[in-house]
């Protein structure tokens, strides 16, 4: 039936303060808050039709969803169905125009559209903070993936998480920057966010991450507020580098980074001393993306394109949220 149907499409963000860390796992409820950048141009589109098939059928980039991927899908279809009071099995589709698994958050993407379209085909009509605690059961920063622009991710007090969901701090359209994508490998990573948190939260710098956290936020709300680039760049180079280096200190050690990654670093901090704003952060992946004005990322794109071991510079404007799209 069509109404069962609905298809939306979510662009993915970029944390300028990262979310590293959670206060209870099976609900995805973050041990801090975060914020972020939502991007043009990176995205899902997500399909979800329920019917009376006798088993949910996943299909990712055009080929059945297989291992952990797909009980992932099982598990978000669940909740959707909790949520809606149905029984129905599902046919869902995601086309991604972004690398999954390789630190560019495709899953902050896929989950935001599959939030919004799943909660559509299941005749919800969620209103925005409902959807981003939606799309939060399914990946954390999928929460932030809902809305537009410049957006924070409350840490919430709730234990049922229902507080836990992201706010638009500034509409795309109020501060044009770039963000430069540098991509140093596109094999997929050995550790994934999840597993990665989860071994940071054991490490020994932990405590002093989630108790930095509170400060960050202050200042990179007061730092979009003002459109204060430099203040903005600086807060989010700290709080990448303070993320990896809590991974460092883990055991076993957590490690994102290639050699290429490192050049990158090296080259913007390079291009900032001859007078350039350009600032870094990193996720979990060994992809650097660089923060800067629009009259500064051709000559950061280039830079970065020169760095050996970067096989593709990507730029991105400020996005939307997640939209329906039929
Ligand atoms: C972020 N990352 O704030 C941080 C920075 C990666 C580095 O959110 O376990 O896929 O699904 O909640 O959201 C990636 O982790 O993890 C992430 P889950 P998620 O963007």
């Amino acid at each position: 039936m069509a109404s069962d149907t609905a298809t939306a499409h979510a662009n993915v963000n970029l944390a300028l303060v990262k979310y590293w860390g959670k206060r209870e796992p099976a609900l995805n409820l973050p041990a801090t808050g975060s914020i972020s950048i939502t991007l043009d141009g990176l995205g899902v589109e997500a399909r979800v039709a329920f019917d009376d098939g006798s088993a949910d059928r996943l299909e990712i980039d055009g080929s059945p969803a297989a291992g952990k991927e797909a009980g992932r899908l099982e598990r978000f279809l669940d909740v959707v169905r909790a949520e809606a009071g149905r029984r129905e099995r599902a046919l869902v589709a995601t086309r991604g125009s972004v690398p999954r698994g390789i630190g560019l958050a495709s899953s902050a993407a896929a989950f935001a559209a599959l939030a919004l379209a799943g909660s559509r085909a299941a005749g919800l009509r969620l209103e925005p903070p409902a959807l981003s605690a939606l799309a939060r059961r399914g990946s954390g920063s999928a929460a932030r993936s809902i809305f537009g622009g410049f957006v924070e991710w409350r840490r919430g007090e709730r234990a049922d998480g229902h507080d836990s969901v992201a706010v638009q701090l500034a509409p795309p359209e109020r501060w044009d920057v770039r963000v430069v994508v540098a991509v140093t490998t596109t094999a997929p990573k050995a550790v994934s966010s999840r597993d990665g948190m989860r071994r940071a939260e054991a490490s020994p710098f932990y405590p002093a991450w989630v108790a930095g956290a509170d400060t960050d936020l202050i200042d990179a709300r007061a730092a979009i507020e003002a459109r204060d680039l430099e203040a903005l760049g600086l807060l989010a180079e700290h709080s990448a580098l303070k993320m990896h280096a809590v991974g460092l200190a883990a055991r076993p050690p957590l490690l994102y980074w290639r050699g290429a990654t490192i050049e990158c670093v090296h080259r913007v901090w390079e291009l900032r001393a001859d007078g350039t704003p350009a600032f870094v952060t990193i996720d979990a992946g060994p992809q650097v993306k660089v923060l800067c004005t629009p009259a500064d990322a051709s000559r950061v794109a280039a830079a970065l394109a020169a760095v050996p071991g970067v096989e593709r510079v990507l730029t991105c404007i400020p996005g939307d949220g997640a939209r329906v799209l039929a």
